[in-house]
């Protein structure tokens, strides 16, 4: 990992974000290409999509629909401890999410006014968890819990077609859909599974969602792009990132452990510690140096940590850590100094953020009962990961009443002939035509 000393030195978030440079997404070179995937799809339906399922998966006349007893079977070989940690997974972040679900709040104004803002669920979501390597199933659960949690009546998922499982999707993606009861499952991969949801396949009772979430490819994100605005999408899951504000005080094992297993995600992972103490950034390299040697994915580790995108960021004080931290946004922040608090208080902008020795990135992607899909590349300072608000809408209930209404009928009228748009304020003055606004009386 490469060192960056900025003690001493004034910087401005571009010249901080020039420092740490993160990987380009890529999407926008595959719209093109699904471009004609999706409309296939949306014209020809399940026959388009067996041409893909062929040429991108190697799979031919498997069932689109996955049956039920399928999915229920996948569980025969599920390791007894995996689905016990499943579970568990799908318990406390059944709790955790329940925060993100608002309660409704109601609004009083003079006379018998109410404005409610009540959160409306989506109708319908379809979930998409990618094959292969990437087919992790905590994954699956974070996305089918929180649309759960949301209320969401209807929920479709679908995943590659494995040639490898009988034309079934991976089977650790039917562990997580039937331990979170999600019956509906598809075997369809790619940008066509995306346009699927999206426009809806009679010939298979697919009906079309109204919002697409989940990981995947370029090429599912770019079919998230082209079908995005006919239906809702989440954001573009790019590479990991985790941020250490770590101080002398903290047990460079634990740092170095942490920024390790981030790197093993990707490549073009990254991997930050930003610190106010030279001798404690070298014992973190020291750690470094020896765990990543050892790790399963030691070469993918290498690269990570030895990539642009990685360093460790020597800084004055913890309080320029916490401006550097910000400016870089990270997916996942991790705090772990004396003052935790005081360093938090300086935060604004992250996707999560994991205080103290004992709350390590992996802990929130497996089991803290938080979500673990999270804002990258910087996303993190507008916008914020997964949850049950994803597919939630707040909605405002309008009611007045007779002498609430004719409390505003003079201002209003203003407003609408200010406007030149009459009728709008004769839409209030016919319900008082006749009559006494002020009285309330029928
Ligand atoms: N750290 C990843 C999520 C994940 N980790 C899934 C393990 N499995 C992105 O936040
Ligand atoms: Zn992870």
């Amino acid at each position: 990992m490469r060192t960056i000393d900025l003690r001493g030195r004034e910087l401005t978030r571009a010249d901080l974000l020039k420092l740490v440079p993160r990987a380009a997404l890529g999407a926008e070179v595959a719209v093109e290409r699904v471009r004609p995937l999706v409309a296939d799809v949306a014209e020809r339906g399940e026959a388009a999509l067996r041409e893909q399922a062929r040429d991108f998966d190697g799979v031919e006349g498997h069932a689109l629909r996955v049956p039920a007893e399928a999915i229920a079977a996948s569980l025969v070989d599920c390791p007894p401890e995996v689905r016990g940690a499943l579970e568990e997974l799908i318990a406390r972040l059944r709790l955790g999410s329940a925060a993100q679900v608002p309660a409704e709040r109601v609004t009083r104004f003079a006379g018998g006014a109410t404005i409610t803002q009540r959160w409306q669920p989506v109708s319908r979501v379809g979930l998409y968890a990618p094959g292969g390597k990437a087919a992790y199933p905590s994954s699956v659960i974070m996305n089918a819990v929180s649309a759960q949690v949301a209320g969401v009546p209807s929920l479709a998922l679908a995943s590659p077609a494995q040639r490898d499982n009988a034309g079934l999707p991976h089977p650790a993606v039917l562990w997580a859909a039937a331990l979170c009861g999600v019956e509906e499952v598809y075997a369809i991969g790619g940008a066509g599974a995306i346009a699927a949801f999206a426009h809806g396949v009679t010939e298979i009772g697919l009906d079309p969602v109204d919002v697409v979430t989940g990981p995947g490819n370029v090429f599912v994100a770019a079919a998230k792009r082209v079908v995005g605005g006919l239906v809702g999408i989440d954001s573009e899951a790019g590479t990991t990132e985790i941020l250490v504000i770590a101080d002398a005080s903290a047990e460079p094992g634990f740092v170095a452990a942490d920024l390790i297993s981030q790197a093993e995600h990707d490549e073009a992972a990254a991997s930050v510690l930003v610190t106010d103490s030279a001798e404690f950034a070298e014992r973190v390299l020291a750690e470094v140096e020896l765990r990543a040697s050892r790790t399963r994915h030691a070469e993918r580790v290498a690269t990570a940590l030895g990539g642009p995108q990685s360093a460790v960021i020597l800084v004055d004080d913890l309080a320029t850590a916490a401006r550097v931290s910000n400016a870089y946004g990270p997916e996942h922040l991790e705090i772990q100094t004396r003052d935790d608090e005081r360093v938090l208080g300086g935060i604004t902008d992250a996707g999560a953020i994991f205080v103290g020795g004992y709350t390590p990135v992996s802990l929130g992607d497996y089991l803290a009962g938080s979500n673990h899909v999270l804002p990258t590349g910087g996303t993190a300072r507008f916008s914020a990961g997964l949850g049950a608000h994803t597919f939630l809408r707040p909605q405002q209930i309008i009611s007045y009443d007779r002498p609430a209404l004719a409390e505003v009928e003079a201002p209003l009228l203003a407003l609408a002939a200010a406007e030149g748009l009459p009728a709008h304020g004769e839409a209030v003055s016919a319900r008082f035509d006749g009559s006494d606004a002020g009285t309330g009386e029928d």
